[in-house]
């Protein structure tokens, strides 16, 4: 095909297929099948391979592309993103009212409604019709440039229906549905949950590599103008009609009203409707219609008078309490979990509530069979906030705590002063079980893709008995290919992450040991003083305590612990089987805030301006981790000259890399010590 004709077919795919987007992920009214529409896609794909040159970045081939970033860049709004005031009932909507007339004058007012979608703000600039940069609300004046993400949600077009210049602002989150199947997807990983569809929406967004979020089906409903040319608009209603108009996401349960009472009838409506949309929203927000009256309003120090967000109570909902299950912890201590007939609930469905011990079950009269009341209280697992007793048939039993440990049988005890009743029986195979679970877990030495399910299994099949038979599982391969749902490569994925968390600094592993009393923290204390493991194990309770972090109790908790011959044995094989026994952390103040907190860097190749001695030193002042080797934990490759294996290993995996300069900037940027 010569080029002028490859040109004008570019050219026409391309305004095909942005229409056929539309249609399916804006006006949910295909009007083509998906293979129709991956045939356009391929087309046009041919056709930009052949031609190289005509490639844009508007062009839908161009969604999810890129490298990771070594970072973000940060973003100056050019109208500050404000924040909104709250109302929680009826009384607060009627004050607002009140203030808007007061200012107004004697005018009539026009309210608009909207569903407080619960996700992340974000700033979208086109230019000409072209998205070109898409950024998060941050601190309201400065956020982070995340084009690269927003890029891959389908909902935000890459090109308008009419080529403006423009800055538009929304929200993008995550749909309900996406959300389960995320959880429930890291839980069979052993990954970490997120709370809500919010906090997994703003975690997908802030990742560095595009391919994450692209692959978490988020979506975007756009209601604010930051900035218009060559164009004018008299009041918001007809702001949000543009805005569909020019291709964004316009949430359709918008409504214009003329009275408070109508505002107040709406958000009475929409906490009764809330739970069967297909998205998480915490509230509604009201917004004076006329942009002339939204001028004479202004704003206070940070929101505008304008408008205000009615944020809903917090979502309960009725079910009812099928049974109780008892579970042993690590430590032995014995709780009661609530089984409930699942139930939607703020977004996730909801099976089980914490009970936290006996008593709660017996202040509140619950009985088994009961319709109780269950309230998300931030948390994954959700609480019982009341029983129904009104509700009762006559069915319902009472629950019996066990005075036997439901997993070795042995009598439980109440150990003085203490609510919860106690297995004590070291040998108790939940106890164990438990313990590796702690072990492996992110804050102790994370070992990603064994998940509690996966360690319950092996011990269960008898193919480990301790935390130390874990470095010892690469000599049972073919046992774990015999495993259901291990295949070659979850194994080898398996004994590489347990092989790399060797390599952890000593505080995971004092942590992981699950000694009474000693937290991630106090570990990380313990660690940094001591240096290695063995100097802990024969420190006495009086260098112990004279540590400022280290009380009376724990450290004899810790003697106590170092005493068992069995703690001495398992330390003795993990030593063996070379996990680390050092300290490697350089300990900083408040280092949260650190460009580089949390980080897992590998420094590759040789630094033209610095021993790596010292670059892995000021890494660790920016918060980093230094390891050896690159694997998907990797955050970032700093690569210096001659740069080899490592290098390409990061750029298979689509690890960031940093060059020297970049690095050498973000050194100056920070002007470390
Ligand atoms: N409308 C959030 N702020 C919103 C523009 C104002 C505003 C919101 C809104 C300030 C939603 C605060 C962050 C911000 C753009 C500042 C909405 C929603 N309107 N429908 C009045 O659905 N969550 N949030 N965003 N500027």
């Amino acid at each position: 095909m010569d080029r002028l004709t490859a040109e004008e077919r570019i050219r026409v795919l391309r305004e095909q297929i942005e229409k056929h987007n539309r249609l399916y992920f804006i006006e949910d009214r295909p009007e083509i099948t998906d293979q129709e529409y991956d045939m356009l896609m391929r087309e046009l794909q041919d056709l930009e391979n052949l031609f190289p040159d005509m490639v844009t970045p508007d062009s839908p081939t161009q969604r999810v592309g890129g490298e990771p970033l070594p970072f973000f860049e940060k973003v100056e709004h050019k109208t500050p993103m404000l924040s909104l005031g709250n109302a929680f009932n009826e009384a607060d909507l009627r004050d607002f009212d009140r203030r808007v007339r007061q200012i107004v004058g004697n005018q009539p007012v026009r309210y608009v409604c909207e569903l407080k979608i619960d996700g992340l703000a974000v700033s979208l600039h086109y230019e000409n019709g072209v998205f070109v940069k898409g950024a998060t609300r941050g601190d309201g004046q400065t956020g982070e440039d995340i084009t690269q993400n927003l890029r891959t949600i389908r909902s935000i077009p890459l090109r308008l229906t009419r080529p403006l210049t423009l800055e538009v602002r929304g929200e993008a989150y995550m749909p309900k549905r996406a959300f389960e199947k995320l959880n429930k997807e890291r839980e069979e990983r052993g990954e970490a949950l997120f709370a809500n569809p919010r906090n997994s929406a703003a975690g997908s967004l802030r990742q560095l590599d595009p391919k994450i979020a692209a692959s978490r089906s988020l979506d975007t409903y756009i209601y604010g103008i930051g900035d218009l040319q060559g164009e004018t608009v008299e009041s918001h209603s007809e702001g949000l009609n543009l805005l569909e108009s020019l291709g964004f996401k316009v949430n359709p349960e918008r409504r214009v009203f003329d009275s408070i009472d109508d505002v107040i009838e709406f958000t009475n409506s929409w906490t009764e409707k809330r739970p069967q949309l297909p998205y998480e929203i915490d509230g509604i927000v009201i917004k004076v219609d006329s942009y002339a009256q939204q001028q004479e309003l202004g704003f206070t120090a940070k929101s505008p008078r304008w408008a205000i967000a009615y944020k809903f109570p917090a979502e309960e909902a009725v079910t009812i309490l099928e049974g109780i299950e008892v579970s042993v912890g690590r430590t032995g201590a014995v709780t009661p979990t609530a089984l409930l007939k699942p139930v939607s609930l703020a977004g996730t469905t909801v099976k089980r509530a914490s009970l936290h011990n006996e008593d709660i079950i017996r202040e509140k009269g619950l009985l088994i069979g009961d319709h109780v009341v269950v309230k998300k209280a931030g948390d994954i697992i959700p609480e019982i906030v009341a029983v129904l007793p009104e509700r009762r048939t006559g069915s319902e039993v009472p629950f019996q705590m066990p005075t036997h440990c439901p997993e070795c049988g042995s009598e439980l005890v109440r150990i003085e002063e203490e609510v919860a009743l106690r297995c004590i029986n070291p040998m108790c195979p939940a106890l164990i079980r438990e313990g590796i679970i702690h072990f492996v877990s992110r804050q102790a030495m994370n070992i990603e893709g064994l998940g509690e399910k996966l360690v319950a299994q092996l011990y269960h099949e008898g193919i480990i008995h301790s935390v130390a038979d874990l470095y010892y599982l690469h000599q049972q391969r073919e046992v774990l290919l015999q495993m259901e749902r291990m295949g070659e490569k979850s194994v080898d994925n398996l004994l590489a992450a347990i092989e790399a968390s060797k390599e952890n600094s000593v505080e995971r592993l004092l942590f992981g040991l699950g000694i009474r009393l000693v937290g991630a923290k106090a570990a990380k204390v313990l660690a940094e003083h001591f240096g290695h493991l063995d100097a802990i194990m024969q420190a006495s309770e009086e260098e112990l305590t004279r540590i400022d972090e280290i009380g009376p109790k724990m450290a004899a908790s810790i003697v106590n612990y170092f005493a068992l011959p069995q703690a001495q044995a398992v330390v003795e094989r993990l030593k063996a089987a070379g996990v680390n026994m050092t300290y490697k952390g350089v300990r900083i103040e408040g280092g949260e805030d650190l460009p580089f907190a949390g980080k897992t860097i590998v420094l590759t190749g040789t630094l033209a301006s610095m021993s790596r001695q010292e670059a892995e030193e000021k890494i660790a002042r920016l918060g980093g981790k230094v390891t050896g080797s690159v694997s998907k934990k990797t955050d970032l490759v700093i690569a210096g000259e001659k740069a080899g294996s490592k290098l390409e290993k990061a750029e298979k995996l689509g690890v960031a890399v940093m060059d020297e300069a970049g690095f050498l900037q973000m050194l100056n940027e920070r002007s470390t010590p």
